[in-house]
């Protein structure tokens, strides 16, 4: 009997057993829950390829797993869809412009891999407005997002500040634009990068709208993935600081290629020249060339995709240029 039990419990066992990182290698991609559409962190470009630092987050996971930064597939996630997707395992990730809350990291079931951008939530205005402060928006018609960390903030602030607001909720992101951009709500507030990404990229005349200068919280962004998968917790957190350790070492995908013999110790084993860290993640020991040979170190990525929107690299310089950027070290 006993016998039996057991022969009947090793044969469930790969079931259960299987890791995220198997499951990923044996269907050949990576399932990665991304934003509808927010220019510089996820968004189909014109060929209806997917671009955006969360979407490099995405695809560096896949360079360090197969060596091919292409296979990855996008699930569009709003923000009130996303967490559920994660936990019921229809994503094996989730890279959305995602703020890391005790709340989230733990009654949620989740596991914050670290910060891709560091960011904090502000307010938007139209010019003829005249609004030169958060302090004067006592009154205001206020449009957010549900299922965010802005819908909380938003309160608190006008709580904290005696101030009352009209909020009008709406979950997709196009629809609560075209709300602000009709004149149905006098402000937009979001994060700041959603609020610069926004204007830079839907507005029909940017210098219509301001920015205002309060930012009314901390808002890190990073990669999620679930609780109880130590191992592929582990690969992605080490391919986002794969990417901030290349730019710390000056290490990008220009120049890559030839490391190997770099009298360096720690470029020698970021690139697999010494030591055996890949194989310690369950990994190739080039998971870091390939990240960076494909995918690009962070400022590569940052410039490519948040810059020409007009970001300034602030606080997500590196911590050795005086921001918060700061990988553990790779060795
Ligand atoms: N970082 C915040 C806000 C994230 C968020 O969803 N922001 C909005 C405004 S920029 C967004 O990305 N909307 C796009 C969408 O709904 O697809 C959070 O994690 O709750």
């Amino acid at each position: 009997m006993r016998k039996i039990l057991l022969l009947a419990l090793l044969a469930a066992a790969p079931a259960f057993a299987q890791s995220t990182l198997e499951a990923v290698k044996s269907k050949g991609y990576v399932q990665c829950g991304v934003n509808t559409g927010l220019a510089g962190f996820s968004q189909p470009d014109s060929k209806g390829a997917w671009r955006g630092i969360d979407v490099d987050a995405c695809r560096a996971v896949a360079a360090a797993v197969f060596g091919d930064a292409a296979k990855v597939r996008y699930t569009p996630l709003t923000a009130q869809q996303r967490f559920t997707a994660l936990q019921s395992g229809e994503i094996d990730l989730l890279a959305r412009n995602t703020t890391w809350t005790v709340v989230r990291d733990t009654s949620l079931g989740l596991n914050f891999v670290g910060v891709n951008y560091y960011d904090g939530q502000g307010f938007m205005v139209p010019k003829k407005l005249n609004v030169k402060s958060a302090k004067d928006l006592n009154g205001a018609t206020i449009c957010v997002q549900p299922g965010t960390t802005t819908e909380l903030n938003l309160a608190d602030y006008f709580r904290a500040n005696r101030m009352s607001f009209k909020p009008v909720v709406i979950e997709k992101l196009e629809e609560v634009l075209n709300a602000y951009f009709a004149g149905r709500c006098d402000v937009f507030t979001t994060d700041h990068s959603g609020l610069v990404a926004v204007r830079a990229s839907r507005a029909q005349n940017p210098a219509d709208h301001v920015i205002l200068p309060e930012i009314i919280s901390k808002e890190p962004l990073g990669p999620v993935v679930r609780h109880g998968d130590d191992r592929w917790f582990d690969v992605v957190k080490w391919s986002l600081f794969a990417m901030l350790e290349a730019e710390e070492l000056g290490l990008s995908s220009k120049n890559i290629g030839d490391q190997a013999k770099s009298p360096n110790p720690s470029v020698q084993r970021f690139v697999g020249a010494s030591g055996d860290i890949g194989q310690m993640l369950g990994l190739d020991n080039r998971w870091a060339v390939n990240i960076i040979r494909l995918v690009g170190n962070y400022a590569e990525s940052f410039d490519a995709n948040l810059k020409p929107l007009g970001f300034e690299r602030g606080l997500n310089r590196l911590w050795s240029d005086g921001g918060l950027m700061y990988a553990p070290p790779i060795r």
